[in-house]
């Protein structure tokens, strides 16, 4: 092999035998994430529209939790008025919430920025005063609190204006969609750009893409009849991206400051339901390329390439505009195909029959942490670029969260046998700060270090893991004693 090519990563689990302690450098960044939607009060959007209209008719009955029903958010009429316009009530806690977590040692905090914030109404052709203050404070309370900021400039919310058709389409796909994308954009920049030293384009483009137009979870609830008919959003969502990163690069060289750009990625391992049965092991792997790489893979050749939507389509300046890989990992789902129908099959959240080792969340999903160096390696191996860890986490509501320890220890673990091997893995961001608005599933499932008492005007309390993430951030890394305790090891 040249010397000048960076080493493969290969999955050992001879790595396993490491010796602990297992110690991360000075360097590397220990956050969480959040997005804004999911904690901020109601913006004029698709996803507030979606919200009413899911009042107004009652579309909320009890579902199981980690099955969302198109059209539905689970128990949302359980919850009063005031906490679905407040979600976690963040607008009047930023400072309290941020300094939180900079005493927990965070290092950095990954949200979104509300593109209806700023450009509440069609009408304005420059963000709104009050939008901007909003996101002042959060910069400032980052700065008191030295924290790094990470911006995501689109997590799955786009202003409700943008949905009125123009020629015929609506949302992404309206002809001036690029247009209203960077003004956007500019005027963060123009803002913000001084504080951004790590922005993340786009959250999770293709769960946005098979939520919202396959499956009809997700605003804008379309059932397009095949993955070919997402071609044009995930196109849409490639120029998005390639000319954010244009622009963001040009206002860095400005300011004589680096940026460095990515996506966030959302990354399952698809298995076989029957390990037997080549058309589940064909279909899974299709799938996982797909869901997984196919975006990433456009981002790196410039070429938009798959299988499974069945194109291969050039997007002018998207090649290479990528400086990190940015993953949000959440464990494993099974693929159980039909003979008879083989381009319709099931993916399930986590197999029945090993329901013991796959020790599925709240929302049924299988942890899977194998898998998540399975992923930090692949991602290192297709592109040798750094890679930021953007969400990682799990649903637990428990006081004393012990999923959501077990969850941390055994991922960082995996994490840290991914950099022995060579992923050359910079930060981690914990999926999420506080407890929040779990799009589709509503308000039940809690993915928060920290709890947010609905009940009792969304009072703030720490569980047990929130400590552990501080050990565990204060010695930079794994200690024996943390192994031992969440022993013995594959
Ligand atoms: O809550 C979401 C987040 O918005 C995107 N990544 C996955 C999280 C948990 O489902």
């Amino acid at each position: 092999m040249s010397p000048l090519l960076p080493s493969r990563c290969g999955v050992a689990r001879s790595a396993n035998r490491e010796p602990p302690p297992y110690r991360f450098p000075a360097d590397f960044l220990w956050g969480t994430a959040t997005a804004a939607y999911q904690i901020e009060g109601t913006q004029n959007d698709d996803w507030a529209a979606f919200e009413q209209d899911v009042i107004q008719h009652r579309r909320f009955e009890q579902l199981a939790p980690g099955k969302p029903r198109p059209g539905h958010i689970h128990r949302l009429g359980d919850y009063s008025e005031e906490i679905r316009q407040k979600k976690t009530d963040f607008d009047s806690r930023i400072e309290d919430d941020l300094a939180m977590a900079a005493a927990m040692g965070h290092q950095a905090y990954r949200f979104s920025i509300s593109w209806a914030r700023l450009f509440p109404s069609p009408a304005h052709t420059e963000p709104d005063p009050a939008g901007l203050a909003y996101y002042q404070r959060i910069f400032a309370a980052l700065a008191r609190g030295r924290m790094t900021a990470v911006v995501t400039l689109f997590h799955f919310t786009s202003p409700a204006w943008l949905w009125q058709e123009r020629a015929g389409r609506r949302g992404w796909e309206r002809p001036d969609a690029l247009f209203h994308w960077e003004r956007f954009v500019r005027a963060v920049l123009h803002h913000f750009g001084e504080h951004m030293p790590i922005v993340c384009t786009l959250n999770e483009p293709m769960v946005y893409a098979y939520a919202g137009y396959l499956d009809g979870t997700f605003p804008p609830l379309e059932k397009r009849s095949g993955p070919k008919e997402l071609v044009p959003v995930v196109a849409q969502l490639l120029r998005a991206h390639a000319l954010s990163y244009r622009l963001l690069k040009e206002d860095a060289a400005r300011r004589g400051k680096p940026v460095s750009v990515g996506i966030a990625q959302h990354v399952r391992t698809f298995a076989p339901l029957r390990n037997h049965n080549p058309l589940d092991r064909v279909t899974a792997m299709l799938i996982e390329q797909a869901f997984v790489w196919d975006f990433l893979d456009a981002i790196h050749s410039g070429v938009l390439r798959s299988k499974v939507m069945n194109v291969e389509l050039a997007i002018p300046g998207l090649s290479g505009t990528q400086d990190f890989v940015g993953l949000n990992y959440y464990g494993r789902f099974y693929v159980k195909s039909s003979w008879r129908n083989p381009t319709k099959f099931e993916v399930l959240m986590h197999d029945p029959a090993q329901a013991g080792s796959d020790r599925p969340n709240e929302l049924g999903w299988a942890s899977y942490p194998q898998g998540f160096q399975e992923a930090l390696c692949e991602a290192h191996n297709r592109y040798y670029l750094p890679i930021y860890v953007l969400e990682n986490g799990t649903a637990d509501s428990k006081d004393n969260d012990v999923d959501r320890q077990r969850l941390l220890v055994e991922h960082l673990r995996e994490l840290y046998l991914a950099r022995l091997q060579g992923a050359d893995v910079r930060g981690y961001f914990h999926w999420s700060l506080i407890d929040n608005f779990e799009w589709a599933e509503g308000f039940t499932a809690r993915f928060g270090l920290i709890k947010v008492d609905y009940q009792n005007n969304f009072q703030r309390a720490p569980r047990a893991s929130a400590a552990l993430y501080t050990r565990i951030i204060e010695q930079s890394g794994l200690d024996s004693e943390l192994l031992e305790q969440f022993g013995p090891w594959p």
